[in-house]
């Protein structure tokens, strides 16, 4: 056997035979053999298609069974899976593609016409297309392919995935994720989160970020459970499924919406053994509430794209609101100064490091951004600021990075600001998050017009349009007459947050 993570898991689905893999909420089923078989033969599509080893599957299909075996399938096929949020607009899928290459980019059924003209315009990618109800021409093929030969053989090294987060400088960076970084997060979170045969995950989030796809999916068929697979996050459908479910993986805004809905009760929630949730901050009021209105304890986690997870509270232990817990087992989390990375006493603040298996090998040619970041004795600047409590608790406390969290999205404020100062009535922007009651942050824009222009908060909206995905669009839009600036003419962002705190309270 290969270090080819898929391996591992045609193991585990092999051994679960006919049992439930995923379900959805319109009557769909696949069985683990049946989801083998499938995987099998797009894997033969996948080579009939020109995919070699090594080379890039993009998709920007909608949530589906289907898409999580064309994720399976790329494995399989030992390419690289690029998942692409749907919501990305032409322009920013473009960069994708001429960033990353692809050999093949898999499109939803009503994109195929922009999908080949981008394609043809960034000279690399084959289209085909894949829809919610096993439609769309990739369907297609596999029903007519035989099945592929052996998985192809993958070092522990190469690459399995590449997934795109925005950066300071405004680029987009792929983040590699090889074989070993996901198979030893998953196999730490399904032993840490005790995961079994027997648990169904209720599904709700998005399948192109490492929560939805990797701590998700790949936690599932590590542990052989199933899934109930929701095609986007619904307050109503979830009540409908909780006392069918044993465990929840949602973001903050998730929790928040159930916490509005009266229908959440320790009743309902009888059957359920694990609410988990990450990638934005859970504030410790939530935590405190959910607990009193379900009499279960949320289990925070944290993580990032390039590292998959770092951090978890305990399963048995004290899950101690407004911490994100212990390192996992194979996991090294230290605390450093900011400038000269020593290492800081227990409770002192600084830059979280982190090293381990689950650290991602680099920018995708970015060598320049990767040795920023990633240094040579293997430890990863994460850009979170926090510090470690006397019981070993991780807390995180901000971030040195300029990002925004939007319902557990990150907007990198260089990119937007960016888009807005091409605009000729714009003399520059700032952009930044303040507190928002449902999105935890909410995006907002602080425009200085170029004297005499007339601009409105809604020219400022329609130039951004087209151009970038609506969860990073500003939800409102300032005027000021100048940005507030230090001595070193550097904007002041936090001075801005003190001045729009309220404007969404
Ligand atoms: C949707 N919209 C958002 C938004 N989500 N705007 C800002 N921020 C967001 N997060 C837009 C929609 O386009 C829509 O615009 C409008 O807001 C109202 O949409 P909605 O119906 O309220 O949104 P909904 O579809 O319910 O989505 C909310 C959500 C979703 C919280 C369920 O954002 C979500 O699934 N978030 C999870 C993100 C995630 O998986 N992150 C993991 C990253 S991995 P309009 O104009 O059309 O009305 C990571 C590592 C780690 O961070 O540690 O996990
Ligand atoms: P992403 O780049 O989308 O993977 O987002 C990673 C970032 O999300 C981290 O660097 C953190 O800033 C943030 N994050 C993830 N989980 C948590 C958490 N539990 N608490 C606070 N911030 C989190």
């Amino acid at each position: 056997m290969s270090d080819n993570l898929f391996e591992t898991f045609a193991d585990r689905m092999h051994a679960r035979g006919a049992a439930t893999f995923v379900t959805t909420p319109d009557g769909r089923r696949y069985g683990y053999d049946e989801a083998l078989a499938t995987v099998a033969r797009l894997a033969a599509v996948l080579s009939e298609l020109g995919v070699q080893p090594g080379d890039r599957v993009a998709a920007q299909v909608d949530k589906s069974p289907e898409a999580i075996l064309l994720y399976l399938a790329t494995l399989r096929a030992g390419a690289v899976y690029l998942p692409l949020n749907t919501a990305y607009t032409d322009a920013e899928v473009r960069y994708f593609l001429d960033d990353a290459e692809p050999a093949l980019l898999v499109c939803r059924p009503a994109a195929a016409d922009a999908a080949a003209r981008l394609a043809a315009a960034s000279g690399s990618a084959r289209v085909e297309t894949l829809g919610t109800a096993a439609d769309g021409s990739l369907m297609e093929r596999a029903g007519a392919a035989a099945p592929a030969g052996d998985p192809k053989p993958r070092g522990a090294d190469d690459l399995a995935a590449i997934l795109y987060t925005s950066g300071t400088t405004g680029r987009p960076k792929g983040a590699m994720i090889t074989h070993r970084n996901l198979a030893s997060n998953a196999r730490s979170l399904a032993e840490y989160w005790r995961f079994t045969e027997d648990d169904r995950l209720i599904h709700v989030l998005p399948i192109f970020h490492t929560h939805g796809l990797f701590v998700a999916c790949n936690v599932v068929l590590m542990a052989g459970a199933s899934m109930l697979f929701m095609p986007q996050f619904d307050v109503d459908a979830v009540m409908a499924e909780l006392p069918r479910g044993s465990t929840l993986m949602g973001v903050p805004t998730i929790y928040r919406r159930l916490l509005q809905d009266e229908r959440l009760t320790p009743e309902r929630t009888a059957a359920m053994r694990l609410f988990t949730s990450g990638s934005a901050p859970l504030t410790p009021e939530m935590h405190r509430e959910f607990r009193e209105r379900t009499g279960h304890a949320i289990l925070e986690r944290y993580g990032m794209t390039e590292t998959n997870m770092n951090t978890s509270n305990p399963y048995d232990g004290e899950r101690i609101a407004g911490t994100v817990g212990f390192p996992l087992p194979d996991v090294e989390v230290r605390i450093v100064d900011r400038e000269e990375r020593t290492e800081l006493p227990r409770g002192e603040i600084g830059m979280i490091e982190v090293r381990g298996p689950n650290v991602f090998v680099g920018y995708w040619r970015m060598p320049e951004k990767t040795r920023e970041e990633l240094h040579d004795d293997g430890f990863f600047t994460t850009g979170d600021l926090g510090f470690i409590d006397q019981r070993g608790y991780v807390h995180i406390v901000g971030r040195d990075k300029d990002l925004v969290i939007s319902g557990g999205y990150n907007v990198y404020p260089k990119e937007i600001e960016q888009v807005i100062d091409e605009m000729d009535e714009v003399a520059e922007s700032a952009v930044i998050g303040v507190p928002h009651p449902d999105l935890g942050e909410g995006v907002t824009a602080v425009v200085v017009p170029r004297p005499g222009a007339a601009l409105g908060e809604r020219d400022v909206l329609d130039a951004l349009g087209d151009r970038l995905a609506r969860y990073k669009q500003p939800r409102r839009v300032f005027f000021v007459d100048d940005l507030p600036r230090n001595a070193m003419g550097k904007v002041q962002k936090n001075e801005l947050r003190d001045r729009y705190a309220d404007t969404y309270q």
